[in-house]
C-alpha cells in the first residue's frame, strides 16, 4: 500500500490523537488548528466553516483508511474540516456524535459497527442537530428492514456478488475442474445485510453456472476479519476433506484471505483453489507476492466514491442546503495479479 505512514496501520496512538483533536475542538482549545485546516485564504471570513465527522467501524481495515484518505482529499479541495474517528461499538458512536456536535460539527458520515444501531444513531443525530449519511452498511430499523429514509451510499452488493460467482465459474471451467471434485467455500457474515447479499449473489451465480447445490458450503465467520474467516474455513475443511478443488467467495478481501490461509494449511494453493475478494484494497500485498496464491483477484470498489463523494455530498447539504439522493450505489471492477497495478493507479489508490 502507498498510504501515508500514519494510515498504514491503525495504532492506539492514532486513536488517542484523534480523540484528543475531538476533545480540543469540543472545548474550543483547537481554534488555531481549526482555522488552519478549514479556511483556505480565498474563503471569505463570513463563510460557514463546515466540519464533518467520519466514523468507521473497523479503522484497521485498509478499505476504511482509504475512505478517510479520500475524505481528506475532499476536505482539502473544498475547504472543510474532517474529523476521523474509529467507532468500534455503539457507545463509541454515540459518544463521538455528542463530542462532534459540541465541537461545532454539522454532519457525520458513518459506517456503523452494528446496523441495528440505526434508530439510536438517527435519534442522536436529531437531538444534537447533525446531518447524517450512512456509508457501506445501511441502517436497519426496528422492523428489521433497511432504513430507506436515511441518506446512504453503498455498493450494489448483490450484483457485485454475482460478478464474483461468474468469475469463479469461469476460472473453474478454464482450469478444467469438474463439479464432482470441486466445491464452493462461501465465508459468510449473514448478520450484515450487505455481506449476505454479496455471498448470496455469488452462490446464485454459481448455481446458475451449473455448480450443484450440494457442492456449496457456507463457513459462517464469527468476526468479519482474517482470523474469523480462518477459523470458519478450518471447520469446513475438516468436515469436507474429500474436496479436491476449492472455489472461495466471501463478504470482502479479508474473508477470502483468511480462507486462503486456512487452505494453505491443508496443502491447497493456486493450483487447487481459487478465491475472489471484494474491496480490492486489502489484498494488495497478497497480489504483490512473487508466487501466486489461491487469492486470484478481487472486485475493486470505489473507495473514492465512498470517501470523497460522501463528504462532498454532506458538505453541499450543510453549506448550500442541497440534499443528497437518498440512496447511491457504486460498482466495482475485477483486479488480478495481471492488472492491479495499473487499475489502482487509475483509481488514485496508489501512485
Ligand atoms: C462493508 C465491509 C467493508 C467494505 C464495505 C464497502 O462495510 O465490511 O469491508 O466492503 O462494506
Amino acid at each position: 500500500m502507498t498510504l501515508p505512514a500514519h494510515f498504514s496501520r491503525f495504532s492506539p496512538a492514532f486513536a488517542w490523537s484523534t480523540l484528543l483533536v475531538v476533545a480540543l475542538l469540543a472545548t474550543g482549545c483547537g481554534k488555531k488548528s481549526e482555522s488552519a485546516s478549514t479556511a483556505p485564504s480565498h474563503v471569505a471570513s463570513k463563510a460557514i466553516q463546515v466540519k464533518i465527522g467520519f466514523l468507521v467501524k473497523q479503522p484497521e481495515e485498509p478499505w476504511f483508511q482509504l475512505e478517510w484518505l479520500f475524505a481528506d482529499q475532499a476536505a482539502k479541495d473544498l475547504g472543510f474540516t474532517v474529523v476521523k474517528i474509529g467507532a468500534t461499538d455503539g457507545e463509541k458512536v454515540l459518544n463521538a456524535m455528542d463530542i462532534l456536535a459540541a465541537g461545532g460539527t454539522q454532519g457525520v458520515v458513518i459506517c456503523t459497527p452494528d446496523t441495528r444501531l440505526g434508530p439510536a444513531i438517527v435519534a442522536k443525530a436529531n437531538s444534537v442537530n447533525l446531518k447524517l449519511l450512512s456509508v457501506d452498511d445501511q441502517f436497519i430499523g426496528a422492523d428489521g428492514q433497511p432504513m430507506k429514509n436515511v441518506h446512504h451510499l453503498g455498493i450494489s452488493a448483490g450484483k457485485i456478488g454475482e460478478n464474483v460467482g461468474q468469475i469463479l465459474a469461469g476460472e473453474m471451467k478454464r482450469r478444467g475442474w469438474t463439479t464432482a471434485d470441486t466445491a464452493l467455500c462461501a465465508v459468510t457474515f449473514e448478520e450484515l445485510a450487505t455481506a449476505k447479499e454479496r455471498t448470496e449473489g455469488a452462490i446464485n451465480a454459481l448455481l446458475a453456472a451449473g455448480l450443484p447445490a450440494n457442492r456449496i458450503f457456507k463457513a459462517p465467520e464469527r468476526t468479519a476479519d482474517i482470523p474469523g474467516s480462518f477459523d470458519a474455513t478450518n471447520v469446513l475443511l475438516t468436515q469436507q476433506s474429500a474436496v479436491k478443488h476449492w472455489l472461495v467467495c466471501s463478504t470482502n478481501d479479508n474473508g477470502v484471505l483468511g480462507a486462503v490461509r486456512a487452505l494453505e494449511g491443508r496443502g491447497f494453493g493456486a493450483d487447487s483453489a481459487v478465491g475472489i475478494g471484494i474491496n480490492g484494497t486489502d489484498c494488495i500485498t497478497e497480489l504483490e507476492k512473487n508466487k501466486p496464491t489461491a487469492f486470484y483477484g478481487s472486485i475493486l470498489l470505489s473507495a473514492k466514491s465512498h470517501g470523497y463523494q460522501t463528504t462532498e455530498m454532506l458538505y453541499h447539504w450543510i453549506k448550500d442546503g442541497i440534499e443528497p439522493p437518498l440512496d447511491t450505489r457504486t460498482v466495482g471492477v475485477l483486479i488480478t495479479r495481471d492488472n492491479f497495478r495499473q487499475i489502482l493507479k487509475e483509481q488514485g489508490v496508489r501512485n
